[in-house]
């Protein structure tokens, strides 16, 4: 660790306040050059902290900057792991406020529930699939507290991956009756295809997002327990959303999600 416990404390402190009143601050790395990776998770962690102490409940995990497609839109190479909470889930077919966000984005992703603990180091596409209870679609909103979305690596994993608001819905599935590769996404702005993609985007199977967040996990002394909602990653770029905007993302086999943003 570069940074002293009262450092991490005041950027997770600053982040999270950036993130519940909705306006963007700059870069942390561009003041404090030095951060290094344990710091970046240290003060996500921090800001973890601060929302259970608060009485909220962590709700989920999540693998972001997993596709391709997303990583060259952010230009970056490689995946990051952080957490949703409670007040973050909003109902399928619901509303979402963008007065409470910075500058919203939609992306479409394969989630699964874990039914048994997962670890590393070591684990595989095959101890997931034997982890996976079942698994069903989402649309996450992504809010990068950043000016303009722009950051490296460090700066968004102390963001806590940019969670902002997710929706669940379609249908759950068993992992054996659906091919994780081929399975077709479709994602609508307004009735207008705005992205398409096959769940092999990521990582050539999502399941593979989760293999890499339980090996992450183990390196940092933690697991992922049993019954934990974990999501795998935007399968296209994201898409701006705007005040009016109505979204619909369709998952061949497992029905679809949506959401208008008022
Ligand atoms: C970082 C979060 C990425 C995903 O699914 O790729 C993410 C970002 O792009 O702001 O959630
Ligand atoms: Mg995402």
């Amino acid at each position: 660790m570069a940074l002293e416990t009262g450092t991490i404390r005041k950027l997770a402190e600053q982040l999270e306040d950036a993130e519940l009143q909705a306006y963007d601050v700059t870069m942390i790395t561009a003041d404090y050059p030095d951060l290094d990776w344990d710091d970046a998770y240290a003060i996500q962690d921090e800001i973890r902290r601060r929302k259970e102490a608060r009485g909220s409940k962590i709700t989920g995990l999540k693998a972001g900057l997993t596709s391709f497609a997303k990583m060259k839109q952010m230009g970056v190479e490689t995946p990051v792991f952080g957490f949703v909470a409670d007040y973050m889930g909003k109902p399928d077919g619901g509303e979402i406020k963008t007065s409470e966000l910075i500058h919203p984005k939609v992306e479409a992703e394969i989630c699964i529930v874990t039914k048994s603990d997962l670890e590393g180091p070591g684990c595989t596409i095959a101890a997931v699939t034997a982890a996976t209870d079942f698994v069903l679609p989402a649309v996450e909103v992504i809010d990068s507290r950043y000016r303009d979305f722009k950051f490296d690596l460090k700066s968004v994993i102390a963001d806590n991956t940019s969670s902002s608001r997710f929706v669940v819905g379609g249908r759950a599935r068993a992992v054996a009756e659906l091919d994780l590769r081929t399975l077709g996404v479709v994602l609508e702005r307004n009735g207008e295809i705005v992205a398409t993609a096959t769940a092999a985007a990521v990582l050539g199977n999502p399941l593979a997002a989760v293999a890499m967040m339980a090996n992450h996990l183990t390196a940092r002394g933690q697991l992922i327990p049993a019954g934990t909602f974990i999501m795998t990653g935007g399968v296209t770029e994201a898409i701006r959303v705007e005040a009016g905007d109505h979204i619909a993302a369709h998952f061949h086999d497992l029905g679809t999600v949506s959401m208008r943003f008022t």
